[in-house]
């Protein structure tokens, strides 16, 4: 795009103000300044500012939420050979080389305060191994098990797309090939005052931001990365958040499961651990399965209790799912994937005065920001399975500095999961007055996959001693 052009394009929008400080910058600047302006989508942006903007979407929910029925964790009586098959179903598609692996990691980790693309923070309690490190252990493992490199697709933002790529180029990609490891980056749409206007986040810089991870359909579809897909042969993408340390990138029973219900689009769910815990929860909605986040959850309904007493929507979103390739491809054929509600967030965004050049951080929120959620597309799939699975088995993220959901939670909950697994195994560990552990243990990615494998290294380990580091690979 062309000044001119840009210029008569942001007059058009009424956005004109990005052109304040035109005359001051260098060239560069200028440069960069045209490069923000051309990512942005006025047109959704200006179909936005009267609905999410001048007025927000109505927090009423539409339709009278039911709980959702969800899979057991462990089959009902009766069910066993069901979950069975399903399992080896899932070692078969990897097996042919039907299953892909999907990791989101455009958000910018604000909370957590680490400034580097978040999958490199380092989390593994004795190796020191990054999140990323742990993924492409797992699905490298799960590849070798079936006997087929699993396909890995990397949603990158725009400040963590070179730094990404870098990173696993200087690690080697960890022993996959560089020909399995996809990175896409994903759109960003402009933080906006409440009158709808643009904010400069410098004179010379637009303040976007990504637009969701739901972003990742559509930026899967414009990538050539679901054309890379179908040519591959993929049909099942797993699909995980990078912050999360435990999750099974690669879940056989999960992904059998999907394909054997016949659904286009799973979830796995966890029970919650607290009514207002900050996960989106499982509905159902008209007939249709959908996530309602944890701030769109009216309080009564988060507190209700069944007649037994337990906590009627309990099913927590830890943002697990699976999707047929053919689902994603009739979501973002057409003009579906523009369907997915946007959803509104009002922040404080720091931004240049017009009037002053000075930037501002203002304590209170002074901007809209827009972000789509992948979990909307639930209800535009015509078949949904939901799976719960046991939260220590799967679920502990990495959101904040310190407290819950924090480095030290996740590290508490990765040694807890290995001695489960040890003790599964017949090993003993040795476990402190309160219950805890008393050793430091990992195991590594590649055993976890493979249970054999697993027995044979634990049946060599020896005693633990209390306060032990142990690696077990
Ligand atoms: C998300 C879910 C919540 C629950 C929780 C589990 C939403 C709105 N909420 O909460 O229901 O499942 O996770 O941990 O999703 N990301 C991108 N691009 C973006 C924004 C985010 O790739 O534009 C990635 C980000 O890198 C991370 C993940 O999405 O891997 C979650 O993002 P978040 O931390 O904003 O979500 P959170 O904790 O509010």
């Amino acid at each position: 795009m062309n000044a001119d052009t840009a210029r008569s394009e942001t007059a058009r929008r009424g956005q004109e103000h990005l052109f304040t400080f035109w005359g001051e910058l260098a060239p560069g600047q200028q440069r960069q300044l045209l490069e923000d302006i051309a990512q942005i989508d006025f047109s959704t942006l200006e179909r936005l500012i009267p609905t999410h903007v001048r007025s927000a979407p109505s927090a009423a929910l539409a339709g009278d939420p039911e709980p959702v029925d969800a899979l057991p964790d462990q089959p009902d009586p009766g069910k066993e050979d069901d979950y069975r098959r399903a399992e080896q179903l899932g070692l078969e598609l990897v097996a042919g080389g039907k299953v892909a692996a999907l990791t989101v990691a455009g958000g910018q980790g604000t909370r957590l305060g680490f400034d580097r693309p978040k999958g490199e923070f380092t989390i593994s309690p004795v190796m020191n191994k990054p999140l990323f490190q742990l993924f492409a252990e797992a699905i490298l493992a799960a590849g070798r098990r079936g006997g087929r490199p699993i396909p890995w697709y990397v949603m990158t933002g725009p400040t963590t797309d070179q730094p990404t790529r870098d990173y696993f180029a200087e690690r080697s990609y960890f022993g996959l090939s560089p020909d399995d490891v996809t990175f896409f980056c994903q759109s960003v749409m402009p933080a906006v005052d409440r009158e709808g206007r643009i904010l400069l986040d410098q004179k010379h810089r637009v303040a976007l931001s990504p637009n969701g991870h739901g972003g990742c359909l559509l930026a899967l579809a414009t990538s050539g990365a679901l054309a890379d897909m179908k040519r591959r042969g993929v049909e099942v993408l797993s699909y995980f958040q990078v912050d999360n340390p435990l999750v099974a990138p690669i879940d056989p029973l999960f992904l059998g499961l999907h394909c054997q219900t016949g659904a286009e689009m799973s979830a796995v769910a966890v029970p919650k651990a607290d009514d207002l815990e900050r996960v989106g929860n499982f509905a159902r909605v008209d007939g249709r399965v959908c996530v309602i986040e944890y701030t769109d959850l009216p309080p009564a309904l988060a507190h209700q209790r069944t007649p037994d007493g337990d906590r009627r929507f309990d099913a927590g979103s830890i943002a697990v799912h699976a999707f047929s390739r053919t689902f994603l491809e009739r979501l973002t054929g057409g003009d579906e994937a523009i369907a997915l509600p946007w959803h509104r967030a009002e922040k404080s965004v720091a931004h240049v005065e017009l009037a002053t050049g000075e930037r501002v951080l203002p304590d209170q929120p002074n901007a809209v920001k827009f972000e789509l959620f992948v979990f909307d597309a639930l209800p535009l799939a015509n078949q949904v399975m939901i799976l719960l699975r046991k939260r220590t088995d799967c679920f502990s993220p990495v959101k904040n500095a310190e407290g819950v959901d924090s480095a030290a939670t996740a590290q508490r909950d990765m040694i807890r999961q290995a001695v489960h697994r040890l003790e599964a195994c017949g090993v003993g560990v040795p476990r402190r007055s309160d219950g805890e552990p008393d050793a430091v243990v990992e195991i590594s990615p590649a055993l976890v996959v493979d249970e054999e494998k697993l027995r044979v290294a634990a049946a060599a380990l020896g005693q633990i001693h209390p306060g032990a580091q142990v690696y077990l690979e």
